[in-house]
């Protein structure tokens, strides 16, 4: 039979397989042991593969056997899952404190890997609504749709639910901003641990430690992971970063010099555009800051 993999800890493969007497929607959860299982191409099989199972004989519970693996739609490397459509990513308004560098590398990460990004600007209701809206502007012209939510509030939760609906989407995001508590809140079954904010460091305890796809109906899966912080923007030529940012695409072509980077050459129609504040400065400084990060890498190597 085909399930899926939900968990991999501990030397062990947790397969959801759609069992006909679905108990309240919940799929039978077969536990499979990892060795065996690698694949003689050196893969490793990734929470959300789709994968062949036997079941094992057992009288303490539901046992399998992983025997084949499903080919994959495509494979994240950080998290390392597989078989995503969707990125939700949760960034809090406040609490811990956005770093809006921060988001343009999550979101660009996903973009480089051709998964669809929605932005979460979670705990709305810590900071007033102007400011909440004000950082989901930020990103109006970005082509990625983002959002002040909060877990708490019900009408928001309702509306998370239908970005998720019939898809697989990944939550991803710096540690404490709520994404356990997002996925607790659309999938009650969940019940993640979720972990207080340190009120002296002002970040969140890495209370998730492993990725983890929860079933939130029969055909909408939700995957929680670790929060993540440390890293830079992911590698590449620091003249293809522009390809990232939808904002400049109307300028592209109109600045003096050809292959322009708009960061310090004169008469760059994209520095003009912001400071006619048709682009978004915000936006705008992400960008030569992660370029800067880029160049300088660059030079080092
Ligand atoms: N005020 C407020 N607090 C929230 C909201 N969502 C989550 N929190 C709190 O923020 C803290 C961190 O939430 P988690 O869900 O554990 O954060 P996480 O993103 O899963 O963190 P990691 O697992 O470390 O990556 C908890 O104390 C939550 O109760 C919200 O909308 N408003
Ligand atoms: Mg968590
Ligand atoms: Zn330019």
């Amino acid at each position: 039979m085909t399930g899926r993999i939900i968990r991999g800890i501990g030397g062990f493969y947790y397969v959801a397989v759609a069992s006909s007497g679905m108990t309240e929607g919940q799929p039978d959860i077969y536990e499979c042991h990892a060795r065996g299982i690698f694949r003689k191409d050196g893969k490793k099989p990734l929470v959300g593969d789709y994968v062949e199972i036997e079941p094992v004989p057992d009288e303490h519970g539901l046992i399998g056997r992983i025997e084949g693996f499903l080919p994959r739609k495509n494979e994240l490397i950080r998290p390392a899952v597989s078989n995503v459509d969707q990125a939700i990513v949760v960034f809090a308004i406040r609490s811990p404190e956005p770093s809006l560098v921060l988001t343009d590398s999550f979101i660009i990460q996903m973009m480089m890997q051709d998964i669809p990004v929605i932005l979460l600007f979670n705990k709305k209701d810590l900071a007033d609504k102007d400011y909440a809206v004000s950082l989901a502007e930020i990103y109006g012209d970005s082509g990625v749709k983002a959002y002040p939510v909060s877990a708490r509030d019900e009408e928001d939760v309702r509306m998370i639910k239908g970005m998720l609906d019939g898809r697989t989407s990944i939550l991803a995001g710096p540690s404490g901003v709520g994404k356990s508590t997002l996925l607790n809140a659309v999938c009650p079954g969940a019940s993640m641990e979720t972990g207080e904010i340190s009120k002296k460091l002002k970040r969140g305890k890495h209370t998730t430690r492993h990725s983890e796809l929860f079933a939130v109906s029969e055909d909408t899966y939700l995957m929680d992971t670790p929060g993540f912080s440390a890293f830079g923007v992911p590698d590449m030529d620091p003249e293809e970063l522009k390809v990232y940012y939808r904002e400049f695409f109307p300028y592209e072509g109109s600045c003096r010099f050809n292959g322009c980077s708009h960061t310090h050459e004169p008469d760059c129609a994209v520095r003009h555009a912001v400071d006619a504040g048709e682009v978004n400065r915000n936006r705008y400084e992400n960008y030569c800051s992660l370029y800067d990060e880029l160049r300088s890498r660059k030079r080092y190597r």
